[in-house]
C-alpha cells in the first residue's frame, strides 16, 4: 500500500534520506521535505485549486508536496508567464490561492508565502487515486494553452513503467536542471525521484558544468541540453562515471547521440512523451539504444499506427502513420474542455497523439515529427504558432501574421515569424511575445514581408514559407 501511494514520501525506505533533494545551494532531507511540506499542506487544505509559481527553487518542491500531502490540485505556473498567459491560466484553472511570492501578476489571489522552516507533523489520509494531482497548462495549434488534468494513478503508474525500465532506484541519484512546470522536470524529474526515493540534485539551470558538479548516477535532459554537452568534451567526457544518460522531449539528433557515445562511453536512454500522457515509450536500460528511434512500449501502455482515415498502418519499420497510445498514464482530459478532449480519443478509447512515427516489427518506436506544423517544439517546450500569432496580431501596426518552426542546431526548431504591416524593429516584437506570453515562446527572428502565401481559400501555406 505504501508504494502505492503518490504521496511521495512515503517510499519504500523507511529511514530518513539525508540530501533527498539538493537544489541550488539548499539540502532538504527527506523528513525536512515531510515537515515543511505538511506545513503547507495545513493552509491549503481547504483549496480545491492552488497555483503555483514553479520558480527553480526549493520553495517550488515544498508547495507542489505540501498540495498532494493535501489532496489539493496544483496548477504550476511558469515563472516567466507574462501578464496574459498568466491570466489565461489562473483564469482557466479557476485557483482559489496563490503559492509563492507576492508579484504584481498574482491575478488578486491571496497569497500564501512557503516557509522553509515552518514544520508540521499532522498526517492527512491518502487521497483517491482518481483525484486529480496537477492542470499542467500546454500549447496546442490554436489559442491559449489546455489545462491537462493529471490524476495521481496516472503519475504513479507512468513513474513505476519508467522505474522499471530504467531500473531506476533508490541507489540512484538523479541529475537535471529542467523547468518544474512540465511532465518532464516536475513530475517524472522531482515527484519520481521522490516516489523512489533517489536522492536530486536540481541545478537550477541545465548547464554542462552544473551537470559535471552534481555527479550523479542518472541524468535527465532535453536534446538541446545534450547537444550543449556533447559540444562540451571536456564535460561530456566527465559524465563518464553515470549509470544512464536520458533525452526525451523532443528528438534527439542522431550526431548528438553519437557524440554523446563517443565522448562518455555511454549510449542515451531515448524516451518519448507527452503532457497528455506522461512517458509512453522508451528504450530501456537492459534494451537495444538505437539512435533515432525511442523504444518499446512501457509497462502497462499500449501502441498503435493509424491512417488519415483511421485505418491501421503496418507495424513494419517503414510505413508511416499517426501514433495513437493508451495506459493507466494518460491524462483524464483538457480542463472546461470537453470537445477538445473528445477530438483527442477514438471512438475505441486510444489517445490521438499528432505526432507520425514508425514501428518496427520489434515493437521499436521512431518519432518522424508532428502532424501539424502549428506545434513547434523548441528547446523542448511546446509551443502553438497561433498563440504567438495573436500575441503579434495585438501589437500596434502588425496586420497579419504566421509562425513557423524552422530546423536549429542548438533548439530543434527555432521560432521564425512572417509579419505584414509597419513594423518598427523586431527587437520590439519579439520583446513583446517574450514579455505578453513567456520568454521560450518569443519568435527569433521576424521577417516582414509585403504579403503571406494564401491559398485559394484563404488559409496561410506555412509550408511554402518554410
Ligand atoms: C533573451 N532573454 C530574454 C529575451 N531574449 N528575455 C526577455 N526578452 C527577450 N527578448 C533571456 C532569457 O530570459 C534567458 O535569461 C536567456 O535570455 C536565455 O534564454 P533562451 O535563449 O530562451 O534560453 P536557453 O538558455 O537557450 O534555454 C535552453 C534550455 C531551455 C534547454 C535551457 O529551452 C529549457 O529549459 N528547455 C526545457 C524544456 C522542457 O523542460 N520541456 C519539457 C516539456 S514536457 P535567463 O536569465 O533565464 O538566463 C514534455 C514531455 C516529455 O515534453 O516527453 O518530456
Ligand atoms: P509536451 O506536451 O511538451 O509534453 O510535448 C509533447 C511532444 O514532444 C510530443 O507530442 C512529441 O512531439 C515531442 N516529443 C517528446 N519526446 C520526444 C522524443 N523522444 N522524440 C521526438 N519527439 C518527442
Amino acid at each position: 500500500m505504501l508504494l502505492r501511494s503518490l504521496n511521495p514520501l512515503a517510499v519504500a525506505r523507511g529511514d530518513d534520506i539525508p540530501d533527498a533533494v539538493r537544489i541550488g545551494d539548499t539540502r532538504l532531507s527527506r523528513s525536512d521535505i515531510l515537515g515543511a511540506a505538511t506545513s503547507v499542506a495545513e493552509r491549503v487544505a481547504r483549496a480545491e485549486r492552488v497555483a503555483i509559481l514553479a520558480t527553480p527553487t526549493p520553495q517550488t518542491i515544498l508547495a507542489v508536496v505540501g498540495c498532494l500531502i493535501a489532496g489539493v490540485t496544483a496548477v504550476p505556473v511558469p515563472p516567466d508567464s507574462g501578464p496574459a498567459e498568466r491570466a489565461h491560466i489562473l483564469a482557466d484553472s479557476g485557483a482559489q490561492a496563490w503559492l509563492g511570492d507576492h508579484d504584481e501578476n498574482t491575478g488578486g489571489l491571496p497569497v500564501i508565502p512557503v516557509r522553509m522552516h515552518a514544520r508540521s507533523w499532522h498526517s492527512y489520509p491518502e487521497p483517491g487515486e482518481d483525484s486529480i494531482a496537477f492542470v499542467l497548462y500546454t500549447s496546442g495549434t490554436t489559442g491559449p494553452p489546455k489545462g491537462v488534468l493529471l490524476s495521481r494513478r496516472a503519475i504513479a503508474a507512468g513513474i513505476d513503467a519508467l522505474a522499471e525500465a530504467w531500473e531506476w532506484t533508490w541507489r540512484d541519484t538523479l541529475v537535471h536542471g529542467l523547468p518544474l512546470f512540465h511532465v518532464h522536470g516536475l513530475v517524472l524529474g522531482v515527484l519520481g525521484a521522490l516516489r523512489i526515493g533517489s536522492p536530486l540534485v536540481h541545478t537550477v539551470a541545465p548547464t554542462p558544468e552544473a551537470y559535471v558538479r552534481a555527479g550523479g548516477s542518472l541524468y535527465f535532459g532535453v536534446p538541446t541540453v545534450w547537444s550543449r554537452i556533447a559540444d562540451d568534451p571536456d564535460s561530456a567526457a566527465a559524465l563518464a562515471g553515470a549509470r544512464l544518460l536520458v533525452s526525451g522531449s523532443a528528438p534527439l539528433p542522431v550526431p548528438v547521440f553519437e557524440k554523446l557515445r563517443a565522448l562518455t562511453g555511454l549510449a542515451p536512454v531515448e524516451r518519448y512523451g507527452m503532457s497528455e500522457t506522461m512517458l509512453t515509450v522508451s528504450t530501456r536500460a537492459d534494451g537495444e539504444r538505437r539512435p533515432g528511434w525511442v523504444g518499446l512500449p512501457v509497462r502497462g501502455a499500449q501502441t498503435r499506427l493509424r491512417d488519415e482515415r483511421g485505418e491501421p498502418v503496418p507495424h513494419d519499420g517503414e510505413s508511416i502513420g499517426v501514433l495513437q497510445v493508451r495506459g493507466p498514464m494518460l491524462f483524464d482530459g483538457y480542463l472546461n474542455r470537453p470537445e477538445a478532449t473528445a477530438d483527442t480519443w477514438t471512438e475505441d478509447g486510444w489517445f490521438v497523439t499528432g505526432d507520425v512515427a514508425v514501428i518496427d516489427p520489434d515493437g521499436f518506436h521512431r518519432i518522424v515529427g508532428r502532424e501539424s506544423t502549428d506545434l513547434i517544439k523548441s528547446g523542448g517546450f511546446r509551443i502553438g504558432a497561433g498563440e504567438v500569432e495573436t500575441s503579434l496580431l495585438g501589437f500596434p501596426g502588425v496586420r497579419e501574421a504566421a509562425v513557423i518552426g524552422v530546423p536549429d542546431e542548438d533548439l530543434g526548431q527555432r521560432i521564425v515569424a512572417y509579419v505584414v504591416g509597419d513594423v518598427p524593429e523586431s527587437s520590439a516584437l519579439i520583446a513583446h511575445v517574450a514579455t505578453e506570453l513567456s520568454v521560450h515562446k518569443r519568435p527569433r527572428e521576424i521577417r516582414v514581408v509585403d504579403a503571406l502565401p494564401r491559398n485559394a481559400m484563404g488559409k496561410v501555406q506555412k509550408k511554402l514559407l518554410a
